[in-house]
């Protein structure tokens, strides 16, 4: 039987630092998916729990409950009495809280301030991004200047402080931190690695690195799906710089070009003209076809945001745009909103397409099957950007979207 509840997400920093430290000592905590949305946790049962909403918060099977990530973390990590996690002197232990305290009240949000306006969770504002950066990296010096001169946090071996502060700051590793901040900030970096490297903060989590800090990318005027589209590049124009290779090259000149597809789409009326034309001459030896959708929907706030948030997507697709064909849209409301989108994409798997986006991972693909009646309503009800979307039994209407072209 589980030990107790922990409400959050796996990829939540916060949640992540609790059932890494649970696997460490094989504590089993029963994951009840909540979403970091306290607008919408407003229950009086989960209240109780968390009282402002937040995650993580955590219910023992005992009926005992708690919330703020670092009492949770410390309490199930002392039930293994041989815990390593907790240091061996009263010294140690104040340092873990200490540091604890520092990433989750000094690190996390600054970071926080710097990617979740990129990514299109909050509203962009250059000036104030660049200068939470700043603070952000200044917060982290701290970090590497201990680390440069120490293994670990706290002592010789890993502790709670460890796995706190290595869980709190993968998704800034996975979005800001690069390459070119991680060689210049060695020590932060081979301790995050070892870190994040260790069995049982594998077993729960897999870290990333991004080779390039996510840029913001301001939302174009957006086209609806019917205006006359500039002439698309030609499928076959030479690159003007000598580029990588995408390796969707290696899968050679398909006969259903995505130019092609977009001329249709942007010219004609989706429904009646598009919709036939393209199952006519859809290739599925070529091509499949996925539903892209967020996998955060209840981080998202005004649908305004969720909308810019496609935009960046999709520039961030920029070097796949030979490879991929789609609409994404928002629909619900504020406070209340999802993303679905349907891709047409170049061979049988969306990773070699999508993984050039940064944030691709950030959406889940399923692939569709064409012979499927429902998956073809589902396909032509995306791309005519006329129907709703149900999302757990409720009926959401569009409000605003992207075309891929
Ligand atoms: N002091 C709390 C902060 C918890 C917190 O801010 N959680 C974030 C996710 S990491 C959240 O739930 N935010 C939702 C919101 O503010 O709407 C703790 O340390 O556990």
């Amino acid at each position: 039987m589980a030990f107790g509840k922990l409400y959050g997400l796996a990829e939540n920093g916060r949640t992540l630092s609790i059932l890494v430290a649970a696997k460490h000592n094989d504590l089993e905590l029963e994951l009840v998916q909540t979403q970091p949305n306290a607008a919408a946790n407003t229950s009086a049962e989960y209240r109780k729990v968390q009282p402002l909403g937040k995650i993580p918060a955590f219910e023992g099977a005992n009926g005992f409950t708690l919330s703020e990530a670092i009492a949770i973390a410390i309490y199930v990590t002392s039930q293994n009495e041989k815990t390593t996690l907790l240091g061996k002197t009263k010294q140690d232990y104040a340092s873990i809280v200490r540091w604890m305290s520092f990433v989750n009240s000094d690190v996390l949000g600054r970071f926080a301030g710097w990617y979740r306006p990129l990514l299109g969770l909050d509203p962009y504002n250059k000036k104030t991004v660049d200068e939470t950066a700043k603070a952000a990296k200044s917060a982290l010096e701290v970090l590497e200047k201990h680390l440069t001169e120490n293994t670990y946090l706290v002592g010789e071996r890993i502790t709670l402080a460890d796995v706190f502060a290595a869980s709190l700051l993968t998704r800034a590793f996975a979005t800001v931190l690069d390459k070119e901040y991680r060689s210049s900030n060695p020590a932060v970096t081979r301790w995050f690695t070892t870190v994040v490297n260790q069995d049982s903060f594998k077993a729960v989590h897999q870290a990333k690195f991004a080779d390039e800090c996510i840029k913001y990318t301001a939302p174009k005027k957006e086209e609806k799906p019917k205006p006359k589209p500039a002439a698309p590049a030609a499928e076959e124009k030479p690159a003007e710089a000598p580029k990588p290779k995408h390796p969707l090259e290696a899968l050679g000149r398909p006969t259903l070009i995505t130019d092609d597809v977009k001329r249709e789409y942007s010219n004609n009326d989706v429904r009646t003209v598009f919709m036939p034309w393209f199952w006519q001459n859809y290739k599925p030896e070529e091509y499949s076809l996925w539903t892209v959708d967020y996998k955060y929907d209840s981080e998202l706030k005004l649908t305004f945001m969720a909308n810019n948030l496609i935009g960046g997507f999709h520039a961030r697709l920029e070097a796949s745009r030979k490879y991929l064909f789609g609409c994404q849209g928002v629909y619900g409301a504020n406070y209340a909103c999802v993303i679905r989108g349907v891709f047409l994409v170049r061979g049988q798997e969306a990773a070699p397409a999508f993984s050039v986006g940064p944030d691709w991972e950030s959406y889940e693909f399923k692939k569709l099957d064409h012979t499927s009646e429902a998956d073809r309503k589902y396909i032509e009800d995306i791309w005519s950007w006329e129907a709703p979307v149900t999302v757990d039994g409720k009926t959401l209407e569009m409000v605003d979207g992207h075309v891929f072209k």
